[in-house]
């Protein structure tokens, strides 16, 4: 039975241990809770989204290969589009908002929940890793618009003109009608989204994007947002969401895949779940939504409202890339 001094002891002392709880559980700014340890069924798998994600997973691919972690390995798969030119909707190269401005949205997540990412970020090549410091280096999730660049610039992150030639041309001629209209599968906007697992069950994931292009100066999208763009928990799987950000905010969309899979859904069958749900809600004719999704098992799928996505998949050391089904092709439209 507590007595009264022994109550007393206990209740003066609480304080004390409040602080140094919370002194310790500001310093590495990461949850406390250790990995999933054990091992993948079906050894390390890469997931991304669209056709260029086949390099990417290479990346991520090499990247595990050399001893790296599953989050080294999303951040360096992901990288590899963010600096690519060609591609004019992530990163370097990415289409630019009305005035012209290339902003950035990425983030970052481990399978412990620790997580970070910037938006509205300019100037800078690779958000991904700037989200990856806000996640190790901060007691914060999410920075944006100046303060973002300001951080990445206090981390060493270097200046650069985002906007290519290619995309500077393509804006100046968008501007003579400055007119918005979705374009399925393309909707002017195509993220990487990346979720991996290693050979011990340890998931992360990671997405990145230039977002809708000439959108409205200060738009963020789904990408740089946890429970939108990204998902990723240890104890069930990884999530990611690519397509009109807009519609996938409003679902929480890849933290609704998650919390399927976790009622027991295999990833197929939980981004088919969470595209039902923006389509039963959401006038979804004119955009896009594709979810892509794996469990801990290392079972993986994909669902998207209309055909045309695609996805990459690495494996066994194989990397392919696949068609997903969708909401139109099953009502047969
Ligand atoms: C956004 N979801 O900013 C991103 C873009 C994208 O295919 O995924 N495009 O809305």
């Amino acid at each position: 039975m507590i007595n009264r001094r022994s109550f007393l002891r206990k209740t003066l002392l609480l304080p004390a241990l409040l602080s140094v709880k919370n002194v310790f559980s500001a310093l590495p700014f990461h949850s406390g809770r250790r990995h999933n340890a054990g091992s993948s069924k079906e050894g390390p798998t890469v997931l991304s989204t669209w056709d260029f994600g086949k390099e990417a997973n290479q990346h991520a691919w090499a990247s595990l290969e050399r001893g790296g972690s599953v989050v080294d390995a999303v951040e360096a798969g992901v990288r590899v589009i963010e600096a690519d030119p060609s591609n004019s909707s992530v990163g370097y190269g990415g289409l630019p908002d009305r005035d012209g401005k290339v902003t950035l949205d990425a983030c970052i997540m481990d399978g412990d929940g620790n997580c970070g990412g910037v938006c509205y970020l300019q100037d800078i090549m690779h958000p991904v890793s700037v989200a990856r410091k806000v996640m190790e280096n901060t007691p914060h999730v999410l920075i944006a618009g100046k303060g973002a660049l300001k951080f990445a610039l206090s981390q060493g992150f270097s200046r650069t003109n985002l906007l290519t030639v290619k995309s500077k041309e393509a804006w100046k001629k968008w501007k003579k009608k400055s007119e918005y209209t979705t374009e399925i599968n393309r909707e002017r906007h195509d993220t990487i989204g990346m979720v991996a697992c290693d050979e011990k069950g340890r998931l992360a994931g990671a997405c990145t994007t230039s977002g809708m292009s000439y959108k409205l100066p200060g738009r963020i999208g789904d990408s740089p947002l946890i429970g939108a763009g990204l998902f990723v928990d240890d104890q069930v799987g990884a999530a990611t969401a690519t397509g009109l950000g807009e519609a996938v905010i409003k679902t929480a969309g890849s933290f609704l895949v998650v919390e399927f899979m976790r009622q027991g859904m295999s990833p197929r069958e939980a981004c088919e779940e969470a595209v039902m749900r923006i389509v039963e809600k959401q006038n979804y004719q004119d955009f896009q939504v594709c979810f892509l999704a794996m469990n801990t098992a290392g079972e993986y799928g994909a669902f998207s409202i209309h055909p045309g996505f695609s996805y990459a998949v690495s494996k066994n050391g194989k990397h392919q890339v696949f068609g997903s089904d969708s909401y139109l092709k099953k009502i047969g439209k």
